[in-house]
């Protein structure tokens, strides 16, 4: 029996949980009776609420589902959370054999639901499509593996490499299909970044539930600039301020390192404050200083060349002496958003 195409569902259903789920994990699950017909699906809707493989059960009853086979991205939990283990579960809807993604990475499960299933004499198939499965929850695992907030990179250029004129004019370089796959991005990662300058060069909005401003010396809290009006706003600045009334902004004090904010202290924050994830969207220089702490980029490439001297870079912030010393990157995919394309990478790790 071949359960990749199974598989492939869960991974559809988990991501309609995008952006609701964190800190825990994307979950779909598939429910097959015992003549392998799909008799019900689930998936984690949102955190604090059931995982995906009670979502699916729950509609069905023990006769419906008994020698049948469960489908789903991650391992079962077998621990007492805000729910009751779902390794229990699926023992008394009495399923016969349970097909399995990846293992949980999450030590308090790590391998102790298959071996409760096992324990019950249910079959346990491991390891189908494993890679997508670790792809689709690449955030969930560098948080519980790491305890580090996932960075991504978002940037969006043309041929020559270029994201605004000398002069800043950057409107618009991708056209409108672009645009709107940033927004599908935008809603996966709890938290968009970006610099004082970008909020000072393009007013962007960047509608999001929360917006992080680096911006030493607040020069954006004087104007009204567009990206306060979302819902939640992290300044992380120089020194101590407080607006003198309760809004949507606050405001945190960090440390400088050769003229900049200090980046290793503003993601260590951004993790203790449970922001699991952060898209940047910034100019050349930011992106520049992130790219070590990145752990994934969104590049968009625009069918135009500017061929501008002085026109700015999307990574600009060195002066190399030699192309060996060039930081490298693994190419994971190649999209098109016509007439543009889109670039995925993620950081070489030998
Ligand atoms: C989910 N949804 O569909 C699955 C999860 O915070 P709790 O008590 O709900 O438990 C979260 C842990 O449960 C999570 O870290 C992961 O190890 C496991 N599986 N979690 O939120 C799900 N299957
Ligand atoms: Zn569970």
């Amino acid at each position: 029996m071949n359960y990749e195409e199974y598989m492939k569902r869960c991974i559809f259903l988990a991501k309609q949980g995008e952006g609701k789920t964190a800190p825990n994990p994307l979950v779909g699950c598939v429910v097959l009776d015992k003549n392998n017909n799909v008799i019900s699906e689930g998936f984690h809707e949102k955190y604090g609420e059931n995982h995906a493989e009670r979502n699916a059960l729950v509609k069905l009853s023990p006769e419906e589902t008994r020698d049948g086979t469960l489908i789903v991205n991650l391992e079962p939990c077998s621990h007492y959370g805000k729910t009751p283990p779902c390794a229990d579960l699926i023992i008394k809807y009495r399923i016969k054999k349970v097909v399995i993604g990846m293992r949980d990475v999450n030590p308090v499960v790590a391998g102790n639901g298959i071996k409760k299933l096992k324990n019950a004499g249910i079959e346990v198939v491991e390891g189908v499509l494993e890679d997508e499965c670790k792809k689709l929850n690449e955030v969930f695992i560098k948080n519980m593996t790491e305890h580090k907030t996932f960075v991504a990179i978002k940037t969006a250029a043309t041929l020559d490499g270029k994201i605004a004129t000398h002069n800043g004019s950057s409107k618009w370089i991708t056209a409108e299909k672009a645009r709107e796959e940033v927004k599908n991005i935008r809603n996966r990662y709890d938290a968009l970044l970006t610099s004082s300058s970008t909020v000072i060069a393009d007013n962007p909005l960047m509608e999001h539930r929360c917006n992080i401003i680096l911006d030493r010396n607040l020069k954006t809290i004087n104007k009204e600039y567009k990206i306060y009006n979302n819902k939640r706003v992290i300044v992380f600045c120089e020194k101590e301020f407080q607006l003198p009334e309760k809004t949507n902004v606050e405001f945190i004090k960090t440390p400088v390192v050769n003229v900049n904010l200090d980046l290793d202290f503003v993601f260590n924050k951004l993790y203790e404050m449970k922001i699991m994830s952060v898209l940047i969207e910034a100019g050349g220089r930011l992106n520049g200083s992130a790219l070590k702490y990145s752990d994934k980029i969104y590049h968009f490439i625009a069918p135009k060349i500017l061929g501008d001297n002085n026109g700015r870079s999307c990574f600009d912030f060195r002066t190399v002496d030699d192309i060996n010393l060039s930081d490298n990157f693994r190419i994971e995919e190649v999209q098109k958003f016509e007439p543009d394309i889109m670039l995925t990478y993620y950081p070489f790790k030998i």
